[in-house]
Formats: structure tokens, sequence, C-alpha cells
């Protein structure tokens, strides 16, 4: 298989340079953390490694060295569409290469042979009440998908550590070929008529996550789901739902348990949730507001809701330092395709009142906004309304940012993580030890 065939080739460098850091240079100081960082969520201490992926805080995101814009550009793309394969994302995360057409169809293949569902997942998911949360839906259909794990089967059995990555590799094509699936049928089964879906093999990712869905403007959704898959993929390994997949991976539970951990953290309002916030907000302003607003009504109703003690979703990021290129695409896409639309007005008008406002409140170290501020915008328009269903949406495409870094973090031998904690007691005491060395 196209995948398992390159990361094979590839596989003896990568070890050995892995090797190297960790035997040669283990002693060579990167940073010092101060406290500030250790009780500030571990903001900005360099603890992980990832080639696949990069968050330049001026920049945005490089998939392998490559910007998004270079990315869209170069990525093959299926015949008649505007956006490139999803299938040839995949290929550039697990591989580090820019993959012909023929090769980002293979991976297209692949997932096509792959994405039958059990039946037991159809039958959980139908079991559980009504008013279940999609996200919690997605969470327990992915572990529902583990009782078909290679990777835990092949441990079991008697693996050798070398070994591990290829049925992490297997098991990550399955799950990354079997989601769109799951994630149309929760769509079926909490908004439409509970049917189950299915695959068109004649058809890439987008277009059948288009198909599944039943959204009327096919052609135009389908380039959205491209676009909005390839764009949610990777962030680097330390936000929550990457690096949740990443800690509980590390244990050498399979990438079914490792990516249900992270989607759980990408249900929370601060990560994935937002998106739907961030619509909600928009809609709220539209409403209170009978259209787009002025700049001045705008500019007040931003300060009421910062002023009633909430933050403005879909702006400000840990990382980020300007507005997020994935933000900046998705607007674009928005522009070229329908700039009348009123939400994206109001998007616009949001993207050019609320820095001011989050920088006149001198809080938020970015105040741009990040992938969430039009992402929602965009699924409205083609008719995809479903407000909970969004951050479903999110772990779709997450999943094909985490599982390749899952795959490399076997073959890697990455071992378990196990960061150290300390007691505020043992805290103060060092801070009055600096303290009383600077006074002596
Ligand atoms: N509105 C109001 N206040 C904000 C803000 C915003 N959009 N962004 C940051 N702040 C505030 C923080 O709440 C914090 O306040 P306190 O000191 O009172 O706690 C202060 O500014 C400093 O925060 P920061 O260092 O700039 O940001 P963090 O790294 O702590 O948090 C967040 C980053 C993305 C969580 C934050 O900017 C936020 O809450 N944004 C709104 C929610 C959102 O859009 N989340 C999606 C992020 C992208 C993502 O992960 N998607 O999945």
């Amino acid at each position: 298989m196209i995948l398992h065939e390159q990361i094979s080739a590839q596989l003896p460098a990568w070890r050995e340079r892995y090797k190297a850091l960790n035997k040669e240079h283990a002693e060579v100081v990167v940073d010092k953390v101060t406290i500030g960082q250790i009780v500030g969520g571990m903001r900005d201490i360099k603890s992980l490694v990832t080639d696949i992926s990069f968050v330049d805080p001026a920049e945005g995101i490089r998939f392998r060295g490559m910007s998004i814009p270079e990315v869209l550009e170069a990525l093959p793309k299926p015949a008649g569409a505007d956006m490139p394969y999803v299938g040839g994302l995949y290929y550039l995360l697990m591989v580090g290469e820019v993959p012909t057409a023929e090769q980002a169809e293979a991976v297209e293949a692949e997932w096509i042979t792959r994405s039958n569902v059990p039946s037991h997942v159809f039958d959980m998911l139908r079991a559980m009440p009504k008013d279940t949360h999609p996200m919690t839906l997605l969470t327990l259909g992915v572990q529902a998908l583990q009782t078909q794990s290679q990777f835990a089967r092949k441990y079991h059995e008697g693996m050798k550590k070398d070994a591990y990555w290829e049925p992490a590799l297997e098991d990550a094509l399955n799950l990354t070929a079997k989601l769109p699936v799951l994630a149309a049928f929760i769509y079926s089964l909490k908004y439409r008529d509970g049917r189950e879906v299915k695959i068109d093999p004649k058809l890439d990712f987008g277009a059948n996550f288009a198909q599944m869905l039943g959204v009327k403007d096919q052609k135009g959704y389908a380039d959205l789901s491209r676009l909005y898959f390839i764009l949610h993929s990777d962030h680097e390994s330390g936000n929550v739902s990457a690096h949740a997949t990443h800690l509980v991976g590390s244990s050498l539970a399979d990438v079914y348990y490792a990516f249900s951990a992270g989607l759980s953290g990408l249900a929370g309002p601060l990560h994935g949730l937002a998106n739907q916030e961030c619509l909600g907000w928009l809609l709220d302003v539209h409403k209170k507001m009978g259209g787009v607003p002025s700049r001045d009504e705008l500019y007040k109703f931003a300060w009421d809701t910062l002023n009633g003690g909430k933050v403005i979703p879909g702006y400000g990021h840990a990382v980020l330092r300007v507005p997020d290129p994935r933000f900046t695409a998705q607007m674009k896409f928005a522009k070229e395709r329908f700039p009348e639309d009123e939400l994206v007005r109001l998007a616009d008008l949001v993207f050019d009142v609320v820095p001011a406002v989050l920088k006149e409140q001198g809080k938020a170290k970015n105040p741009a906004p990040n992938v969430d501020a039009i992402s929602g915008t965009l699924q409205y328009y083609y008719g995809v309304r479903e407000f909970d269903f969004y951050t479903v949406l999110f772990g779709v495409g997450r999943a094909l940012g985490v599982t390749p870094n899952y795959v490399w973090a076997r073959a890697l031998g990455q071992p378990i993580e196990r960061p150290k904690s300390l007691t505020t007691k043992m805290l103060e005491d060092i801070v009055a030890k600096a303290n009383a060395a600077s006074a002596g």
C-alpha cells in the first residue's frame, strides 16, 4: 500500500536522527521554564516534537513546511474541482512530499475500500437518547470502532516495537476512511430521517461528504468540505485535541482510544466548540441589530459581550499573533463565491471592528481572528445550519492530522509522556529563594 511503502523507505533515516537527539544531545538546554509557564497552562514550553506541521506565531500553520496557500496550490485536484483531494493532503502529512495525482487518488481509493462501518456502531448510536450531543455520538462511535483495532490485536499477540507503526497505519487509514461515514450518519440520525448513509465509490472524500450529507449545492459544498477538512487537519502537537491524542497514544492505546480522547478535548468551548459559539454570536448580532449593523453598533455590541464577562468567540489564539491563515483562506472562499451573503458581510465587519475592541481592552495577546471566526458562516450558507454539528466536522478534519502524528510517534518509538508536577509550596520556596538571592 502506497503510504506504507513510502514511510518504510524513509523510516531508517528518521529513526537515526531521533535516536541521536535522545542519546547524544540529551543535555542540550533549549529553554528555561518559568513559573508563569508552569501555572499558565505550559504555554510555549518546547516539549513536543513533530515534523508534520508547525505553527509560526507570526505566520500561522505550515504543513510539512508548506503554507496554506502553497498547499492549496500544490496539491492535485479532482477533475472540475477548485479545491484539492483530501487524500493528497493525507499523503503530504504522512509522507512529507507533495503527491502526484495518482498518489493522491491511491489514498482516496484506500479510503473507499475501508469505509464500511460495522452495524454495531450504528445500533449503538441509535440506542442513545435523542438529545445526545453529536460530539458525544462521534466520540462513542470512534470508541465502538475500536473493536476493529489491528494495533490492539497485534500488540496482544506479541509484536516487536519496530513494527508498531504498521498496524497503527492500518488503524489510521481505517479510522479516517470510516469517520466521514460516521459523521454523516450522526447528521442523518440527529437532523434528518436517520437512514444509513453510503459512500459512492466514484467520488472523492469531499464529494462523498457532500453526497452523504445531502446538501443541495453538491459541487460547492464538496469544494468547501475539501477546504474545510484540509484546513482543520493539523495545528502542530500542542493544541488540546492533538495533544490529548498524542498523550493517550503514548501509553500505546490504539488510535481509536487515542483519537476519542482528542475528540473529547475538541468538544471544549475554548477549543473546537468555539466554531458553533462564533456563529451563534454572529447570528445574535444579526438578530438584535436587524441585519448587518453599522460599525458603531457592532463596536458597542462587542464591548457589551466583554463587559458581560464573556469572550468574543473566534478571536484570540494561544500561539498565533496574526490573523489565522485558515481564517483568511475561508474568507477568500466565501468572498469569491458569495460576497453578498449577509453573514459573510457581517463576519467581514467583525474582522474590521473586533480586533480594535480587543486591543482597547488590552487583555487578549492576539486580537486577531482564528479559524473559528468564519467556518460556521460557510456551513450555514450551504444549509448545514445545525450548530451542534460543527465540531463534528472539525473532528473529521482533525483526524487527518493527528493520525499521521500517531503513526510517526509509534514509528519513532516515542515514549510514554510523563511531565513532572510540583506542589504550590515547592514553587513558593523557589520564589523565596530567588528573592533572597537577589536581595543579598
Ligand atoms: N475575547 C475576550 N477575551 C479574550 C479573548 C477573546 N476572544 N481572547 C483572549 N481573551 C482574554 C483571555 O480570556 C484572558 O483573560 P484573563 O486574563 O481574564 O483570563 C486574556 O485575554 C489573555 O488570554 P490570552 O493569553 O491572549 O489567550 P489564551 O492563550 O489564554 O487563550 C483562547 C486562547 C483561544 C482560548 C482565547 O483567545 C479565547 O478564549 N478565545 C475565544 C474562544 C475561541 O475562539 N476559541 C477557539 C480557538 C481556536 C481553536 O482552538 N479552535 O479549535
